[in-house]
């Protein structure tokens, strides 16, 4: 049995997304309900114990399609054999830290966890970044991994996109599988650009459908312009704010929704993840930028040809512009 099964690896499993996600994992939300699974579990010493709590009660919930849970401090057990690896655990942003010394810190993280994965993984490993600052986290994993394809590493800006379905929703008063098209650009920070000019509700264009609701076509750019963007981009503090902690369920169920996708396929429509740029849209080659990406089941492509009007564009760059300035401060550190 245990042969058939997929080693899935979770870092920072004693932490909340890692609680939240390791359940439906097991219970088969992400690989389906024809793939066995085996958990592999990382923390840090101080977060052993959680980890091991949480293993507990994956036993207690005697779910048929998990072959067996493992917890270890240890990267190089964590990802031996391992075909996806989900790191989650990352170094937060203390008080008075500066962003040269949380790339830094996650630098110290990300480089011995590529370098794991580098020498133990299965030879179809996929790894998506969750843990921030996610795409510059997923850029160091990736160089650090040499051997493994670059195409194999990407980070999560699924939630960014669930958060614009999910404001489209709010206001078109529609059901999410009637929206098609919203892209997420960028890096998975304040500065994203959530884009619907090539969005569709129920075939109609969401901008049309917004002038249709707000009045007009300039009423409809101003909703997007003043509340949309900036509520999608600021979410995760809004987050914060009301429920006086982070997001969790919700990026949880986002990192499964990347995986399932990758692995399964998007079908018809696209979705948004951050990839290795190939020089899509004039990004820089090699950096982690969200795109729209289709998947075929093999890994996420980026979805080529889109136009983009001159604001647009502008938002998109100054996104670019940040994940260069990461990179660009890696690079001092010496680590990409
Ligand atoms: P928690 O602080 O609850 O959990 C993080 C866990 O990681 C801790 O248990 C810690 O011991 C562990 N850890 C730290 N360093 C580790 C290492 N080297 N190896 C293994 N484990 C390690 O945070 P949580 O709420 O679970 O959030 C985890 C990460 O997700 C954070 O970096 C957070 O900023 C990021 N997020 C990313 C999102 C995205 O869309 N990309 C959205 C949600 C979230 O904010």
């Amino acid at each position: 049995m245990a042969s058939s099964s997929t080693t899935v690896t979770i870092t920072g499993a004693g932490g909340q997304i890692g609680y939240a996600m390791m359940f439906r994992i097991a219970a088969g939300d992400m690989l389906g309900a024809d793939r066995r699974v085996r958990l592999r579990l990382l923390e840090i010493p101080q977060g052993m114990r959680g980890a091991e709590g949480a293993a507990l009660e994956l036993q207690d919930c005697a779910f048929p399609l998990l072959d067996g849970v493992e917890v270890t401090d240890d990267p190089r057990a964590a990802f031996d054999g391992c075909s996806i690896a989900l790191l989650v655990g990352a170094r937060p942003r203390g008080p008075g830290m500066e962003r040269g010394d949380l790339l830094a810190a996650n630098a110290g993280i990300f480089g011995p966890q590529g370098e794991a994965i580098a020498a133990g993984a299965a030879s179809d490993i996929h790894v998506v970044v969750v843990g921030n600052p996610a795409n510059t986290n997923a850029l160091i994993a990736a160089h650090a991994a040499r051997d493994v394809p670059a195409d194999r590493f990407t980070a999560l800006t699924r939630l960014d996109h669930n958060r614009a379905v999910g404001q489209l929703v709010q206001a078109l008063d529609v059901r999410p599988d009637e929206i098609e098209g919203v892209a997420i650009w960028g890096n998975h920070s304040a500065t994203q650009f959530p884009d619907v000019s090539h969005a569709t509700v129920r075939a109609m264009p969401v901008v049309e459908a917004l002038a249709a609701r707000l009045g007009d076509r300039a009423a409809a750019l101003a909703w997007l312009d003043e509340t949309f963007v900036p509520r999608v981009a600021k979410r995760g503090a809004e987050i914060i704010e009301v429920r006086g902690s982070s997001s969790v369920a919700s990026a949880a169920n986002a990192a499964i929704e990347h995986v399932r996708d990758e692995q399964r396929g998007t079908g018809a429509t696209w979705t948004s993840a951050a990839v290795v740029s190939r020089g899509e849209y004039g990004v820089p080659e090699g950096l982690v930028c969200s795109f729209p990406v289709t998947s075929d089941g093999s890994g996420y492509r980026v979805v080529e040809g889109l136009d983009f009007d001159d604001r647009s564009r502008a938002r998109f760059e100054a996104s670019v512009a940040e994940l260069v300035a990461e990179r660009d401060a890696v690079r001092e550190l010496g680590v990409v």
